[in-house]
């Protein structure tokens, strides 16, 4: 039986006001200064197949500056830490004992009366205190996603529609197992409860995992420099529904040049290095660029959202929509050039939030600058590759075709505005959890997908659970035809055809049946209902 968040506004206010008047500290650990050298966050590494650990999430909110919400790896210790990188190989098993320790002091602005009323609509939650099925929600109520991982729509394994941890004990008990042909690549880790996502994203609780292997597919990456790149993004009003100013972050050291000094990258002259990037952002799209001398570089996509792209990618910008990964190969400057790591701007469409240019970081070389890890060496020549998903799906012919559009009411009922997902055909409606699933399907499925924008506004298309083919945009082919799980769709003009991209769908893993979403990822539009629900039936 599938039950929903019962948002009651009465009792997320008093929820709000945990602790005592005085004056909160801050128990996050401390972020970078602006204007420092940037590292890659701590690596925790499985260890004979298996990789334990233990976060509490913590929330400071310092009045004037940005919400801070930390996942807290040894807390209590001197070596606590925020956001680690989760290393896992195929087939390994995660055991990750979560705590919610959220409270916020003073209350950040939830200043958002169409999602609260949309969730006052909700009806009530399942078993008390389970947190399966139960409870109910207030604003320090969490869970967590894990971004673009294959495994199964289950509670304790990645379970976002129902499952809802309070500030209570136990700890909740993430376990799961890595599938054994999953590709090497870059996933992450965000809280995704249906409207608290903004906030809690906004406030910084992103981490990245990596499943490891990818010199073993991509040999070109073997034994360069690793860099690990989270890049987020701070609004001053943390739920970032009304457009105001922002600042980016490059592993939370502020991004924010003129205003503060560039995070530093420190480089040997001309290293090649292999850079991973998650954008974490709430609502950012980057294009980026790796710049010298002023002009940006040609550099080798690796893989996209987590999978080895299929062909040779060479760009000089790297469109990535929120949520979306890129791994690529970067070459630094000579000695003596400059450098420097840039989201170019994007344009976002006619009623989009801007997305400005933006110096990301400096590069500094000296032909002894201590650089981050290398990636392994490459298998010997004649090693087998490792069994990978998602197997010829340009060739499989779709068991089904579906249209979807995004689209957005200006005058709804609800609120001053509305955010829909809707599948043609059906009524537009903002996201219930207790609604019946929006799409049926059954294991076994492929399915071409047309998604339409049908706003002003560039949304970015995401599912869970699965990959897909990235075919075309707008009638035109995508040339790499690439597996993606988050995807831009352009914003619509107005006049002429509606923006689209067009999907391949991949139910084939009977792992993944059950009941999971598909949304935009501008966190503040799911929130606000950007978000529906597919049930893929066992076989
Ligand atoms: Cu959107």
């Amino acid at each position: 039986m599938r039950t929903v968040h019962r948002y009651l506004l009465a009792v997320a206010v008093s929820g709000l006001y945990l602790g005592s008047a005085a004056a909160q500290t801050n128990p996050c650990p401390t972020r970078p200064s602006p204007g420092t050298v940037v590292n890659n966050p701590l690596d925790l590494v499985s260890q004979n197949g298996v990789l334990t650990a233990a976060f509490t999430l913590k929330s400071y909110y310092p009045v004037g500056s940005f919400l801070q919400e930390c996942y807290i790896y040894q807390e209590n210790s001197t070596t606590a830490v925020e956001a680690p990188t989760l290393r896992l190989n195929p087939g390994d098993k995660l055991d990750l004992s979560f705590t919610n320790r959220l409270s916020y002091l003073p209350p950040p602005p939830l200043n958002l009366p169409a999602k609260a009323k949309d969730m006052s609509n909700m009806p009530g939650r399942g078993t008390p205190n389970d947190p399966c099925t139960g409870g109910t929600m207030v604003a320090t109520s969490t869970n967590i996603h894990f971004n673009g991982l294959n495994i199964p729509p289950k509670c304790h394994e990645d379970e976002i529609v129902n499952t809802d941890i309070e500030n209570t004990d136990p700890p909740f008990e993430y376990k799961f197992t890595i599938p054994s042909n999953d590709s090497p690549g870059m996933y992450w880790y965000h809280p995704h409860l249906h409207g608290v996502v903004t906030l809690q994203v906004n406030g910084g609780a992103t981490g990245a995992l990596i499943i490891g292997g990818m010199e073993k597919i991509k040999p070109q990456v073997a034994g360069l420099p690793e860099r690990v790149f989270v890049i987020r993004q701070q609004f001053l009003n943390p739920n970032s529904w009304l457009p105001g100013p922002y600042q980016l972050t490059l592993n939370y050291e502020p991004a924010d040049f003129p205003t503060f000094p560039s995070p530093i990258l420190k480089m040997k002259p001309g290293a090649k290095e292999f850079w991973r990037v998650v954008n974490s952002t709430t609502q950012g799209f980057l294009n980026l660029q790796f710049r010298v001398g002023g002009t940006a570089q040609t550099v080798e996509i690796v893989a996209l959202d987590g999978i080895p792209v299929q062909t040779k990618e060479e760009v000089t910008t790297v469109a990535i929509p929120p949520a979306g990964r890129a791994e690529f190969i970067i070459t630094g400057p000579a000695a003596g050039q400059s450098a420097s790591f840039w989201q170019a701007g994007f344009n976002t469409g006619p009623i989009g939030n801007p997305n400005i240019e933006q110096q990301l970081a400096v590069v500094q070389t000296s032909a002894d600058a201590v650089e981050p890890p290398a990636m392994p060496a490459a298998p010997p020549p004649g090693t087998a590759l490792p069994p990978q998903r998602f197997p010829a799906l340009s060739t499989v012919a779709p068991t089904a075709t579906r249209k979807l559009y995004f689209a957005e009411a200006t005058n709804g009922s609800n609120g001053p505005t509305e955010f829909f997902i809707t599948v043609d055909g059906q009524t537009p409606k903002v996201f219930n959890g207790n609604d019946p699933p929006n799409i049926v399907t059954k294991v076994g499925a492929v399915e071409d997908w047309t998604v339409e924008n049908r706003t002003g506004e560039t949304h970015a298309f995401h599912i869970h659970q699965i990959h897909f083919l990235f075919m075309d945009t707008n009638g035109e082919a995508n040339p790499y035809q690439d597996l993606r799980d988050t995807v831009i769709v352009p914003a619509w003009s107005g006049t002429g055809p509606y923006s689209s991209v067009k999907l391949r769908m991949d139910f084939r893993d009977p792992d993944i049946a059950g009941t999971f979403v598909y949304h935009c990822h501008i966190l503040d539009h799911e929130d606000a209902g950007m978000m529906a629900i597919i049930q893929v039936n066992p076989k």
